[in-house]
């Protein structure tokens, strides 16, 4: 087995002092956090690191992560390629997203299952809960105190992937957590943690409350026109914190598509395949025992039910759900 302090020594002898490195990420709370660590290991040792990341950074959290940690991420379609000679991706993988096609990286650091990777430098663990861990390992071996920053980063990016060790973690994620809880704020990482939703989301609360009804310890709730997703799953897990009710069920209209949420106790039946069963036929449904999703695009209703109507779509829906 390669020893932490002989993997560091490979990753730095890939770099000189006048390169430009573009570390490009999918951005979620392991990957900023990944990058940051990177960043900072190179730092003076090369002219100049920027962050790019390809995806809409729209949760509450990882932009809680970027104002209280100060990231500076950019677009990566913004970014001119040609003013950087190094190219980085981690905790991911160059296959993984269409707008990591066609640039030609030297270091991949990830602990996503490996596929067919080709760079100078490629350090895989899939049996890693975060690459954030591997990246503090990184940190440890250069003898680099990460500051509170980095420290709450990498700390909270392991959290989430391990999602607070109840999920797939190895013991060098717990060593790596103890090590940064020693320069963790933790103020910082509860505000991050705490960041659930953003001001806009109150009205949606304010409709969901309104129009809230309890029956057989289930609360149904259709919102109408909804600005995402993510709308539906907070309403849907903020009634699941009451403590006697079984199933919640929130649906609302995202561009064009019905979303239908769904979050039970996990003591009765599965809801991934109910909504598999009920709504599968109609576009895409499915999900685990306790959480379910399904979508279903507009225009396959239309014989079906009066999509304007929210009452109509409320009872629709719990039709096909009784089966
Ligand atoms: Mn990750």
């Amino acid at each position: 087995m390669i020893s932490a302090a002989e993997r560091l020594r490979r990753l730095e002898s890939l770099f000189l002092k006048e390169d430009r490195l573009l570390i490009v990420i999918n951005a979620d709370p392991d990957a900023m956090a990944s990058a940051m660590a990177l960043k900072r290991l190179l730092w003076r040792k090369i002219a100049g690191t920027t962050i790019a990341h390809v995806n809409r950074i729209s949760r509450p959290d990882n932009l809680a992560m970027i104002r209280l940690l100060r990231l500076d991420l950019r677009p990566l379609k913004e970014v001119d390629r040609g003013a950087f000679t190094r190219f980085a991706i981690l905790d991911s993988q160059p296959e993984h997203h269409e707008a990591f096609e066609g640039i030609d990286f030297h270091v991949v650091i990830d602990h996503h299952p490996e596929g067919a990777v080709n760079a100078a430098f490629v350090d895989i663990r899939p049996q890693y809960g975060a690459t954030s861990t591997m990246m503090t390992q990184y940190l440890r071996a250069a003898r680099i105190k990460p500051s509170a920053r980095l420290a709450t980063g990498l700390f909270y990016g392991i959290k989430v992937d391990t999602s607070n060790f109840e999920r797939r973690a190895v013991i060098e994620d717990v060593n790596a957590f103890q090590f940064l809880f020693r320069y963790v704020n933790v103020y910082m990482a509860r505000k991050i943690e705490q960041a659930e939703i953003t001001l806009d989301f109150l009205k949606f609360y304010r409709r969901a409350l309104d129009a809230v009804r309890v029956r057989k310890r289930r609360i149904r709730v259709h919102l109408g026109p909804v600005p995402n997703p993510d709308v539906c799953v907070t309403i849907a897990d903020f009634f699941m914190k009451i403590h006697d009710i079984a199933w919640v069920i929130i649906s609302g209209i995202v561009q064009g598509r019905l979303v239908i949420i769904v979050r039970n106790d996990g003591l009765g039946k599965h809801a991934g395949k109910l909504l598999a069963r009920a709504f599968g036929h109609l576009g895409t449904a499915g999900g685990h025992k306790a959480m379910a999703r399904a979508e279903i695009p507009v225009d396959n209703l239309k014989e079906l039910v009066q999509v304007k109507d929210d009452t109509a779509v409320l009872r629709w829906i719990a039709r096909c759900m009784r089966g």
